[in-house]
């Protein structure tokens, strides 16, 4: 087989990730190259990155700076083992990290993906308790609708049936809020959601029913975003923050969507003004460019590992790739990229159009809600009936042979271009999405 024959027809021997396989080999959808704000396929289409390649490519793609860092590192430090020995980079970039990572959050724990950055911050949450001496707190709470990636602590956590049915029995010791969806008194908020904030009082349920000394950490996306958008009601982050401050319990935000920028500030805790115990990050953090994932743990958790003989590992935990040379470079560059360009605050400064540009899309057919944060947005169509998912797939279909792509999670489309987009290229995705929704069945 020639390389041309392989380009066009894609070999089964690739079982693909969270991918309808068969389907997808009657009908390949393939991307071949990347830049700024597009792709192109093999035949030179060009496509709109509606979605920063999978919610990570904030600064668009193939932006020369880190793709000449890594190439830089690539001859420079290939590999270097991270056990008992380290390469100065990822000192200096753990270092400016903690620069820009909300208060208190003072140190970086690297991985590979945000699965990875989970099950870290998970584990850290029981050991930290074990080290106080309350080995007693083995719980972990999560809530419903949550993803936390597809490791078994993060399924379990998780809170997306699919994800879960599969795999056996999961995590003992685990225990779910109910999610804050409640279409019914928020649909088409403006800003964050009026109504809900009395969900968090589920924690104070599931405190009455197991006990604060039996709990260890709650996890929950600020704002859950493969579920399809979900925003934080209005005081509900606060109050989990209350509740576990009252009884011991730490607070795990998951920002693997929502750190570096996204939502118009450095991370979802900030604009919030919530700051969680343990932050869980990836995508963003390299630009896609290379897999990483960070965990960020507060001082009070560091300093409680970082007792017994000195000549003791204190976590059994790390990866093979933890601050990999090569995720360094590009998160370094990532960085720079960043802070040169102004994205960790532009998403801010693009709401307002964002919204109203989205907002706008409200009168096309099948849309019960729309909801929108920073340069996320979410766009909720209802179910065919019988077919739940059904019209989100066509849509998603639709939409790439238009030239743009898109997010479906059932029939919620989701949307997080490049932190880069124009004005003009937002104007550009509405108008191909109104074309979509105006003609889908
Ligand atoms: N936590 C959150 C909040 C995520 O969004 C992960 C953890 C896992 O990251 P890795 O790097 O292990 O994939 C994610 C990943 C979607 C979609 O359809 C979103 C993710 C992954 C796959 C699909 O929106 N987010």
């Amino acid at each position: 087989m020639n390389g041309r024959v392989l380009r066009n027809e894609p070999s089964d021997a690739f079982w693909m990730p969270f991918t309808a396989n068969r389907a997808f080999h009657k009908a390949p959808r393939l991307l071949a190259r990347a830049q700024d704000m597009h792709y192109w396929t093999p035949e030179g289409r060009a496509i709109l990155d509606g979605a920063a390649g999978l919610w990570c490519v904030n600064a668009g793609h193939a932006r020369p700076r880190i793709v000449a860092a890594i190439a830089a590192q690539a001859g420079e430090l290939d590999y270097a083992p991270p056990f008992q020995i380290g390469h100065p980079d990822a000192f200096l970039f753990a270092d400016e990290l903690v620069r820009i990572s909300p208060p208190g959050l003072d140190h970086v724990f690297f991985s590979n993906s945000g699965s990875e950055a989970v099950e870290t911050a998970l584990k850290m949450a029981l050991a930290y308790h074990r080290a106080r001496g309350e080995a007693g707190r083995f719980r972990l709470i999560g809530r419903e609708r949550g993803y936390h990636g597809v490791n078994f602590g993060g399924v379990s956590v998780g809170g997306m049936v699919n994800n879960r049915k599969a795999f056996g029995t999961l995590l003992g010791g685990v225990d779910h809020l109910r999610h804050t969806h409640d279409p019914a008194r928020n649909a088409f908020s403006r800003g964050l959601p009026a109504h809900g904030a009395e969900f968090a009082e589920d924690l104070t349920r599931l405190i009455q029913l197991h006990d604060a000394s039996t709990i260890a950490a709650v996890i929950v996306e600020p704002v859950a975003g493969s579920t399809g958008v979900l925003l934080p009601p209005q005081g509900y982050l606060e109050r989990l923050r209350a509740i576990c401050d009252a009884h011991g319990i730490l607070l795990i935000f998951d920002e693997v969507i929502t750190g570096f920028g996204r939502l118009g500030a450095p991370f979802a805790a900030d604009l919030f003004g919530v700051v969680p115990d343990l932050m869980t990050t990836a995508k963003g953090i390299t630009n896609g460019a290379v897999p990483m994932g960070a965990t960020f743990a507060s001082r009070a958790i560091y300093q409680a590992l970082m007792t017994g003989p000195e000549d003791q590992i204190e976590l059994f935990h790390g990866y093979t790739y933890s601050a990999h040379p090569l995720a360094v470079a590009a998160g370094r560059a990532t960085l720079a990229t960043y802070q040169d360009d102004g994205l960790l605050t532009r998403a801010g400064d693009l709401a307002p159009l964002w919204a109203d540009t989205l907002h706008g899309l409200r009168d096309c057919p099948h849309v019960i809600d729309i909801r929108t944060i920073g340069l996320v947005g979410g766009i909720e169509l209802a179910s065919r009936p019988g077919e739940p998912g059904a019209r989100g797939l066509e849509a998603f279909k639709r939409a790439f042979a238009a030239g743009l792509l898109i997010r479906v999670t059932g029939d919620i489309i989701a949307l997080s271009p490049p932190l880069i987009i124009t004005d003009d290229q937002i104007a550009e995705l509405a108008a191909i999405l109104r074309d979509i929704l105006t003609t889908l069945d």
